[in-house]
């Protein structure tokens, strides 16, 4: 097998997803930084934009295959590598797992990304307490309804107690809850997950403050 390559961003909680997945499943990579901000953003770069068209991050290569989508690169890295799987094979639990991972990867995150950020000041005007504001009120609402889910689903993880896609797209959209100043309080399960899991080993290697391109 070729060295996998992952395009990335340290901060990008798409990116961060795939990083979780690859670090449980002890695969080697080499990330290519793709600055989002640097430059008018490195990811509308013709060089990044001919590998991905959508001009987002991640990427996964592997030899002859590039692949964008958080949760189509963590379905292929399941295939290519089964031994640790964060889809699980039992019916139930798979679209349990699933179904929460979109509800956090399709309908929270799209709406507060970078792209969304930067429209809303340049066309619509709004200031950056308007842009933070706009990113709590949507991550709150999308917490309220998987916090009654999780409460639920929950064990050591979110769903049960082994590691599934649920938790690598949950601890990245805390990541930025927080990052944003989102008022926790009313997500104990949420928190709870949260603080236990970003202690795993697997996850501290894929937490945005240990990439390379951290803080730049
Ligand atoms: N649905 C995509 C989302 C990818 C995405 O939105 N990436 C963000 C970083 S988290 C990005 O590259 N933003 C750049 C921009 O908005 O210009 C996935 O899951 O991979």
């Amino acid at each position: 097998m070729k060295e996998l390559i992952l395009y990335s961003y340290w901060r990008s909680s798409a990116a961060y997803r795939v990083r979780i997945a690859l670090s449980l499943k002890k695969l080697a990579y080499k990330t290519i930084p793709v600055h989002l901000v640097k430059e008018g953003g490195q990811q509308h770069t013709l060089e990044f934009a001919s590998i991905n068209a959508s001009e987002l991050v991640p990427v996964l290569v592997d030899g002859e295959i590039a692949i964008n989508q958080s949760l189509a690169i963590i379905d292929y890295l399941d295939e290519i590598s089964p031994e640790v799987l964060l889809t699980p094979t039992d019916r139930h639990l798979r679209y349990q797992v699933k179904s929460l991972a979109q509800d956090i990867a399709i309908d929270i995150h799209p709406i507060n990304n970078l792209r969304v950020m930067q429209y809303l000041t340049s066309t619509i005007g709004t200031d950056q307490m308007q842009n933070t504001d706009w990113i709590r009120h949507w991550i709150t609402l999308g917490f309220t309804a998987l916090e009654m889910k999780l409460k639920n689903t929950a064990g050591a993880c979110c769903v049960g107690d082994d590691v599934t896609l649920v938790d690598a797209c949950l601890i990245p959209q805390v990541y930025n809850a927080l990052r944003f100043g989102v008022t926790m309080s009313p997500f104990p399960t949420i928190t709870r997950l949260y603080s236990s899991l970003i202690k795993h080993p697997d996850f501290i290697a894929a937490a945005p403050e240990n990439q390379l391109d951290a803080q730049s």
